[in-house]
């Protein structure tokens, strides 16, 4: 922060190329205590940049609710007002979300754009969006979020899909708008259901392995792990939300594979939306036998975090999953004690590097040895006769041992526990 020209207004930066001057509000009180707000726009800061903007200037207000109609006071307002004009500003981002009535006014006060948080990490992830699925996941979660927004924001959109919508007799703008995205929410609904489909039919075959999925706070370090442990070149940078897709790879760890998949970060007030259309992404953290949490143990909010990431699961359905703590970054931890306090408070987590290759060994064993419970080995004699048991073990199972003897199949084999029951029933017909 380079100077604050009022107790509660700050002067971030001034840089020479501006794309859009954003100017960032929050509100601290009883339920928020200044130091906790402060950091929240911090993120908000981060989240800002991601998307393009240059942050000029964060604002907080002492307030213990937002105000109905505006979110910050009258006067407060007023203030933001002179700010805009005086610096130039593009646009202002709110730390939580606004109501429609709150957007509308403070849109209609300001005359410059207006975005919340949730409608910022949209932004985010619609330009980070590559595959088919992800931009289908998040236009979906755009559409939702609109909806019940439909304000002056949404006439340009419809306009740009003009022919799609003719207005019938007797409808007002807006309830065209409304009809137009709740029947390409209906499309979008449907080609996620067929994308879906398609992934089941892809996943078939890989199903004997162990699975495990990286999860974590975004920017922890969950692609640079992944790797480090099976040199994956999946895209990790210094960014917020760099994975959107989820990449799954192969991990060999002696005669022992593993299915290790990548997925997206997670982060404090994460749109409901977003979490409910990225139902495809999220079901590999779903469907895994063991979730990797990966925690950058340099970031002074890391326990905040940590729970974060652990009602983000909760809220997915992902609660009584298997988790390996895992602490990234230890690397930037410069004093021992730091190090020491880790492994005293969390004496059954991990602590590795990435970038260094610190830990790599024991988090390899660690895989293993958590995943072992998973698979089961098996010695049967089974009938050659019953050529679907035996094709059944060939395409879900490990074999490591076949023998025929006149018509009886002697067969060794590891398996997931998980098809045991289908195979038992197989075997008693
Ligand atoms: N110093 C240090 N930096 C690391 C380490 N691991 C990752 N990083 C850095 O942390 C940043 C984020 O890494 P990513 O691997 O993209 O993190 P992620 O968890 O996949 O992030 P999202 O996909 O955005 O959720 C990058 O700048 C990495 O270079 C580490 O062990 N040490
Ligand atoms: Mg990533």
């Amino acid at each position: 922060m380079a100077s604050s020209n009022s107790t509660d207004t700050y002067l971030i930066e001034q840089t020479a190329i501006t794309k859009e001057r954003a100017l960032l509000v929050g509100l601290y009180g009883q339920q928020t205590p200044r130091t906790k707000a402060e950091e929240y726009l911090e993120e908000l800061a981060l989240l800002t940049d991601t998307a393009g903007g240059t942050v000029l200037y964060k604002v907080i207000q002492n307030r213990d609710k937002p105000h109905i109609g505006t979110y910050v006071g009258k006067g407060k307002l007023e203030e933001l007002k002179a700010l805009i004009k005086a610096e130039s500003i593009d646009i202002i981002i709110f730390d939580d979300d606004l109501t429609p009535t709150q957007t509308r006014n403070i849109e209609r006060e300001t005359e410059i754009k207006v975005l919340d948080r949730s409608g910022l990490i949209l932004d985010i992830f619609a330009s980070r969006a590559k595959s088919s699925t992800a931009k289908t996941q998040v236009e979906l979660a755009q559409l939702q979020y609109i909806l019940p927004r439909l304000t002056r924001m949404w006439t340009h959109l419809s306009r740009q899909k003009g022919g799609i919508g003719t207005k019938g007799p007797g409808e007002t703008q807006i309830e065209t708008d409304r009809r137009i995205i709740k029947t390409r929410i209906a499309t979008l609904r449907e080609k996620l259901e067929k994308l879906e489909k398609q992934r089941a039919t892809q996943r078939q075959g890989r199903e004997k392995h162990p699975r495990v999925a990286l999860v974590g706070y975004t920017n922890a370090g969950k692609s640079s792990l992944m790797n480090t442990l099976v040199e994956a070149g999946v895209l990790a940078e210094d960014r917020l939300f760099a994975t959107l897709d989820s990449t799954m790879r192969r991990l060999e760890i002696g005669n022992r594979i593993l299915l290790l998949s990548d997925t997206v970060g997670f982060i404090r007030k994460l749109p409901h939306n977003l979490v409910e259309s990225f139902k495809s992404t999220l079901d590999e953290i779903r469907e895994a036998d063991l979730l990797l949490h990966v925690v950058d143990a340099a970031s002074p909010y890391f326990e905040e975090y940590i729970q974060v990431v652990r009602q983000t699961l909760k809220e997915i359905g992902a609660e009584d999953k298997n988790e390996l703590l895992v602490f990234n970054k230890v690397d930037l931890l410069e004093e021992p004690y730091q190090f020491n306090a880790l492994q005293s408070d969390y004496p059954e987590a991990l602590c590795v590097s990435a970038h260094r290759g610190i830990g790599m060994e024991q988090l390899r064993e660690a895989l293993v040895e958590q995943t072992a419970g998973d698979l089961e080995i098996h010695t049967l004699r089974i009938p050659v006769s019953n050529s679907r048991a035996i094709a059944y073990i060939h395409e879900n199972a490990d074999v490591e041992m076949l023998n025929y003897q006149e018509d009886v199949a002697e067969i060794r084999f590891e398996m997931h526990r998980k098809y045991a029951g289908k195979l038992m029933a197989m075997l008693h017909y």
